[in-house]
């Protein structure tokens, strides 16, 4: 059932004892959105723990500095910035249809939750965490801004995307005006700061990345036997997708990752005007308008192919 968002203050204020659940491969939105709430439910004399079925990456522990959590029998189960069940990984079995409350901004949300405040005009699930805090009247910690300036600067790409609205802003404006975050600090974090195994591994993939149909795509591939090499882990890779789109009069940049079982993970982007989320829904995919991917099995020259295919045939429509 979609409730609004007086509706969903007024059961944040009546639950008890609620575990926050997080998405798999966690970002700054959903562990913002998830650390916010936290805050907001002690203030309101709520016990809360937030879960998730991934560790998260370093540069996020500013946020959970304040502690995961009480140990108790939940008796609410609150998602945050998770569309689909299936993003809740191996928490999926445990919680899929127990989900009281779902606060999102993903316009593919499936509504599975009791209760879900959806609002995809938002930038960030952050969004709708801070106008919680409003409605309830809570008096935000500087923890708390933080939390919610983080999940809305990574979901904007640190206000850049074409997401971010003049709400965005003045969100942004309103946590920078009444509280204490270091937002420098935080940006560099999210956005400059690199691990050395991420810097090698930029370095690789420049060296690697394949150019077709004129340069309007341009394509980069990350095998198992690339990651060996490099000694990188899956926190290197975070952001990857963005790097083919760097290229000068790129359409549609593509990034294939292989799996541990063979398969291929391959993430669309796109500069401007080519839809990827359709291109991406002809391979069994979907996503986003300009942020999409698709699962293809084959050889890796023939999952190549079939995808400059399939994208050679969208833009020749267009
Ligand atoms: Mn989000």
């Amino acid at each position: 059932m979609r409730i609004n968002l007086k509706e969903a203050a007024e059961f944040l204020k009546s639950c008890k004892d609620a575990v926050i659940i997080t998405h798999q491969s966690p970002d700054g939105d959903c562990i913002g959105a998830g650390f916010a709430l936290r805050d907001i439910l002690a203030m309101l004399g709520i016990r809360s723990r937030v879960i998730c079925s991934d560790e998260f990456p370093k540069r996020y522990a500013f946020m959970t500095k304040t502690g995961w959590g009480e140990d108790f029998e939940p008796q609410t189960v609150i998602a945050v910035d998770i569309a689909d069940t299936q993003l809740m990984g191996n928490l999926r079995e445990e919680y899929e249809n127990k989900v009281d409350l779902c606060i999102d901004h993903h316009i593919s949300n499936i509504e599975y939750a009791e209760r879900l405040l959806l609002d995809p005009d938002a930038a960030a699930t952050c969004e709708l965490i801070y106008e919680l805090a409003k409605e309830l009247g809570v008096e935000l910690t500087d923890h708390c801004a933080a939390c919610i300036y983080t999940g809305i600067a990574t979901d904007t790409g640190c206000f850049k995307y074409e997401c971010t609205t003049v709400r965005s802003h003045e969100i942004a404006a309103e946590l920078m005006r009444n509280h204490k975050i270091r937002y420098a600090a935080i940006n560099r974090e999210m956005f400059d700061v690199k691990s050395i195994g991420r810097l090698k591994m930029e370095r690789i993939v420049t060296d690697l990345m394949e150019y077709y149909l004129d340069n309007k795509v341009t394509m980069i591939c990350i095998t198992n036997k690339i990651l060996n090499e490099l000694g990188v882990d899956a926190n290197d890779l975070d952001g990857c997708a963005s790097i083919p789109l760097q290229v000068e009069g790129v359409e549609v940049g593509i990034t294939i990752k292989e799996r541990e079982d063979g398969a291929f993970k391959v993430s669309m982007r796109s500069a401007d005007d080519v839809n990827v989320s359709a291109i991406c829904q002809k391979l069994g995919g979907g996503g986003h308008v300009k942020a999409a991917g698709c699962l293809v099995t084959g050889t890796l020259e023939e999952v190549k192919e079939k995808l400059v295919e399939t994208v050679r045939q969208s833009l020749e429509v267009e």
